[in-house]
């Protein structure tokens, strides 16, 4: 890839990325560039560090960050840059992930992290939003986001139907 990607996927640990491919899957679908990247807050502090001061100058233009349990990562990565991040709180198993959204969700005044709902919607509307932010700017992903609507809607059906 010749350019950085418009946006960085971010997340705890490997055992993040089942809700955080779908996350991926939503960039993929509006063909906005991405790159996924494991980043400890408590086990790579150093990574973290690294990516979060450098990700604006990187050429990032919005981070996605998910995370469980007690989950600093986007209020760290936060803390570090002005560029718009969005938190998912992974489902943790000790708590279903209440701890990971009340973890990323109580920022104090001041460094904001713009926080999902927890697991899969929170990573596909964590995509979507950072889709909008990028829109602004860039009338073809406007374009493909209207397309993920109309789609969208297109794929109710008017009238329920028994199982099969
Ligand atoms: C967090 O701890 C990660 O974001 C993950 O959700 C949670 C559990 O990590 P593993 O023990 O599965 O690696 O840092």
């Amino acid at each position: 890839m010749l350019t950085t990607p418009l946006v960085a996927i971010v997340m705890g640990s490997q055992s993040d990325w089942p809700t955080m491919r779908h996350a991926a899957e939503v960039l993929d679908n509006l063909k906005i560039e991405y790159e996924a990247r494991i980043v400890s807050a408590h086990r790579t502090p150093d990574r973290l560090v690294d990516f979060a001061k450098s990700a604006k100058a990187d050429g990032f233009k919005v981070i996605i960050a998910g995370a469980g349990g007690a989950a600093h990562l986007p209020g760290m990565i936060a803390s570090m840059t002005t560029l718009p991040v969005f938190g998912v709180p992974v489902r943790s198993k000790a708590l279903s992930g209440q701890d990971s959204l009340l973890s990323i969700v109580q920022m104090p005044g001041g460094i904001p992290v713009g926080t999902l709902a927890i697991g899969e919607p929170g990573a596909i509307n964590a995509a979507l939003l950072a889709a909008a932010v990028l829109a602004l700017s860039d009338a073809e992903i406007d374009a493909a986001l209207d397309r993920y609507r109309r789609d969208q809607s297109g794929a109710v059906p008017l009238f329920p139907q028994d199982d099969e």
